[in-house]
C-alpha cells in the first residue's frame, strides 16, 4: 500500500496530527524525539457517497479506501549526517510515496521551538536543505555506478545526463521539485526525497484559522506546492467529541469541516490515486486504483481472475444511480454503459465487472 510520510522539525505537531488522523495513541510529548521509530497508521478516506449507496442497497457493510500514514521522527539540522535519528529517519522516508511537511505557525510559549523562534520560512529551509543534502549524498553514490555501467551500455547515457543535471541543481540549492523538464523515464526508480510529491501542512493557532492574510503569506512561501491549514491541537480535541459537538466547536472558529478531511483527500490525490465504487446488498465499497487505470486493471484490484478473464465493465455514474433509485431503473433509462478493455476508469464510476474464469 502506498504511504505518506509526515516530516518536520521536532515539536511542530507531527504526532498530534498523526494521532488525530489515525485516532491512535502515538506518544505526544513536549520534547524532541518523543516519537521513536516509525508510527504507522491506516486512515479511512471519508466518502459520503458510500453512505448514500449503503442506504440505497440497504447494506451496513461499508468499506472505504484507505491511506497509510507514517509519523517520522528525527529530522533536525544535520540529519543527513546522522544527527538526531538521522539515518533511521532517512530510511523511513525513502520508502514512502509522498511527503507531508508539517510547519509550525502556532505560537504557544509552553511548547519549545528547537530554534527558539517560530519562523515558518526558516523551518522549511532547514528541512528542505536536509532533504537536498540527503539526495546529493545518494546521487554521489549512484552516479559513479552509472558512469561505470554506461561505458559498456550506451543506453544509460541519457539517464546519466539526467542524474548529473539533478546533482548540479541540488548543488546550487535547487530541490528536485523545482527542476524543469526532467526525463520521467530516467527518474522514476530513483527514490530521491526532493522528487517525491509533497504537501505543506501549516499548523496554526486556533484563531489563525480565519486569518486569510496570514494563510496567503504562508501559501506564498511554498507555491506552487499545495498548502493545507490546520490546527492540530483543535483536531486532537475534535476526535474526542461526537459529530454534533464537533460541528459546534468547528463553527466557533468559522470552520465547516475538519482540516483533516481536506488533508486526507489531498494526500490521496498526491499519491496519484483515485477510486471507483462497487455497490450491492452485501457490501458497498471504494476501490483504490492508480489514476489512469484501465477497466481490466481496476478489475484486477478486486481479484486477479477478474483482470485475466475480463470481458466488460458495466458502469453507471454515481449521480445517475442515485437519481434513478436502483441499478435496474438506471439500466432501463439507458444510463448503464458497457465499457471495454481500453476504458479509463473515472472517479464517479459505479461498476459491475463481467468476466470469464
Ligand atoms: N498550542 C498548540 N500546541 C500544539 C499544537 N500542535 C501540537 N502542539 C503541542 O506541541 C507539542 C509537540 O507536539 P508533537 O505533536 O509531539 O510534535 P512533534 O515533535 O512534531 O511530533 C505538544 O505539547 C503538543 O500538544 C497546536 O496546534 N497548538
Ligand atoms: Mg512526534
Amino acid at each position: 500500500m502506498l504511504s505518506i510520510g509526515i516530516i518536520g522539525l521536532p515539536n511542530v505537531g507531527k504526532s498530534t496530527l498523526f494521532n488525530s488522523l489515525t485516532k491512535s495513541e502515538a506518544l505526544i510529548a513536549n520534547y524532541p524525539f518523543a516519537t521513536i521509530g516509525p508510527n504507522v497508521g491506516i486512515v479511512n478516506v471519508p466518502d459520503s457517497r458510500l453512505i448514500k449507496l449503503a442506504e440505497l442497497y440497504e447494506t451496513e457493510q461499508i468499506t472505504p479506501s484507505t491511506i497509510k500514514f507514517i509519523d517520522i521522527a528525527g529530522l533536525v539540522k544535520g540529519a543527513n549526517k546522522g544527527e538526531g535519528l538521522g539515518n533511521q529517519f532517512l530510511s523511513n522516508i525513502r520508502s514512502t510515496g509522498a511527503i507531508i511537511q508539517v510547519v509550525r505557525s502556532f505560537s504557544d510559549q509552553n511548547v519549545i521551538h528547537v530554534n527558539k523562534e517560530v519562523n515558518p520560512k526558516n523551518d522549511i529551509d532547514i528541512i528542505n536543505t536536509e532533504l537536498m543534502l540527503a539526495d546529493l549524498s545518494s546521487l554521489s553514490k549512484i552516479i559513479p555506478k552509472y558512469e561505470k555501467e554506461a561505458k559498456a551500455n550506451k543506453k544509460l547515457e541519457t539517464k546519466l545526463t539526467t542524474l548529473r543535471k539533478i546533482y548540479d541543481n541540488l548543488d546550487h540549492n535547487i530541490p528536485g521539485w523545482n527542476i524543469p523538464d526532467l526525463d520521467n523515464e530516467a527518474i522514476k526508480d530513483l527514490d530521491l526525497l526532493t522528487l517525491k510529491p509533497i504537501i505543506y501542512v501549516f499548523n496554526l493557532d486556533e484563531n489563525e484559522l480565519q486569518d486569510e492574510i496570514k494563510k496567503a503569506q504562508l501559501q506564498e512561501l511554498v507555491a506552487p506546492k499545495e498548502a493545507v491549514f490546520i490546527c492540530a491541537k483543535l483536531e486532537n480535541e475534535l476526535k474526542e467529541l461526537d459529530p454534533k459537538d464537533q460541528a459546534e466547536l468547528l463553527h466557533t472558529y468559522g470552520q465547516t469541516q475538519s482540516g483533516l478531511t481536506k488533508l486526507i483527500h489531498s494526500s490521496y490525490k498526491l499519491l496519484g490515486l483515485t477510486s471507483y465504487l462497487t455497490a450491492g446488498k452485501k457490501e458497498v465499497r471504494s476501490w483504490t486504483i492508480k489514476k489512469g487505470s484501465t477497466a481490466p486493471e481496476a478489475a484486477g484490484v478486486i481479484h486477479n481472475d477478474f483482470q485475466r478473464g475480463f470481458i466488460a465493465a458495466e458502469i453507471v455514474s454515481y449521480s445517475d444511480l442515485i437519481e434513478s433509485g436502483s441499478w435496474n431503473n438506471a439500466k432501463s433509462q439507458g444510463k448503464v454503459r458497457t465499457e471495454g478493455k481500453t476504458y479509463i476508469m473515472q472517479e464517479d464510476d459505479v461498476v459491475e465487472f463481467r468476466f470469464n474464469v
